[in-house]
Formats: structure tokens, sequence, C-alpha cells
């Protein structure tokens, strides 16, 4: 049985967004304004099939991918690079590799108790976000 993300999610703490968002090329005026923010994730998950929606009061972003199956990625409102990306499970993990115009960029989520975890990484810089449960 793989672990079951399905929740709302709250952010708590959100380590060196800042220094991805940089890497990602975010202007200053709107890094401001991002790291500000709170977000929550709304995850539903039925079998290998995610739906992850990120909101906050200054934009939304909707992911929605199958295991092992590659798709085509807009970062709309985000850096709006396009990618490939590809999520898979490393054990207990669930892992994605954003293969693009920026190097090493990509995701890790995994649960810790019952909290919530997000690595982002581009280049070489690297966010921890931690998120707790609605
Ligand atoms: O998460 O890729 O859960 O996409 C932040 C929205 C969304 C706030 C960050 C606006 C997306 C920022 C992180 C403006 C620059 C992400 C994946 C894993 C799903």
């Amino acid at each position: 049985m793989p672990v079951d993300f399905n929740g709302t999610w709250n952010l708590v703490s959100n380590d060196n967004f800042e220094g991805y968002m940089v890497a990602l090329g975010i202007d200053f005026a709107t890094r401001k304004i991002a790291k500000m923010l709170k977000p929550q994730k709304v995850i539903k998950q039925d079998g290998d099939s995610f739906h992850i929606h990120t909101t906050s009061t200054f934009r939304d972003y909707v992911l929605q991918f199958k295991i092992g199956e590659e798709f085509d990625e807009d970062n709309k409102g985000l850096d709006n690079r396009k990618c490939k990306s590809l999520v898979t499970w490393e054990n207990d993990k669930l892992v994605c590799v954003q293969t693009g115009e920026k190097k090493n960029r990509g995701w890790t989520h995994w649960l810790e108790g019952d909290d919530l975890y997000l690595e982002l990484r581009c280049e070489n810089q690297v966010c921890r976000q931690v998120f707790k449960r609605a």
C-alpha cells in the first residue's frame, strides 16, 4: 500500500523559498509577495492518479499526473517555463523530475508523522516546506 497524501494541508514553514524563486528567475516584486504567502495544498490521490491544488491569496497552481507517466508542465503563474515532468515512487516518497531549461529541477513529497513535507529543487537551491493538516 502506498502512502496516502489525501487531505488539506496548511503551510507552517518555508525554508529558502526565496533562493528557490531566485533560481527560477522570479522577479523581485513577485518574490516579495510570494514569500509572505501561506499556501494551502489540497491533495486528491486515487491509486496512481494525483491532483494537487496549491492555493494562496495571490496565485493558484494545479498539477495533475499519474505515477510513471511523463507529462507536459507549463508552470503557469510560477516561472511559466515549460518542462517535461515525471513523478515516481521512491520508497514512500513521491519524487518529481522536471526536465527543461533549468538544471536539477524537481520536488519530493513525503509524510513524517502527520505532517506533509515538500522539498523544491532548482539548480543549486533547495526549499523545504512543512504542512500540517487543516
Ligand atoms: O508544488 O510545484 O506539491 O505543483 C506557490 C504558489 C506554488 C504561490 C508553488 C505563488 C508550487 C508563487 C510548488 C508565485 C511565484 C510545487 C508541487 C508539489 C505541485
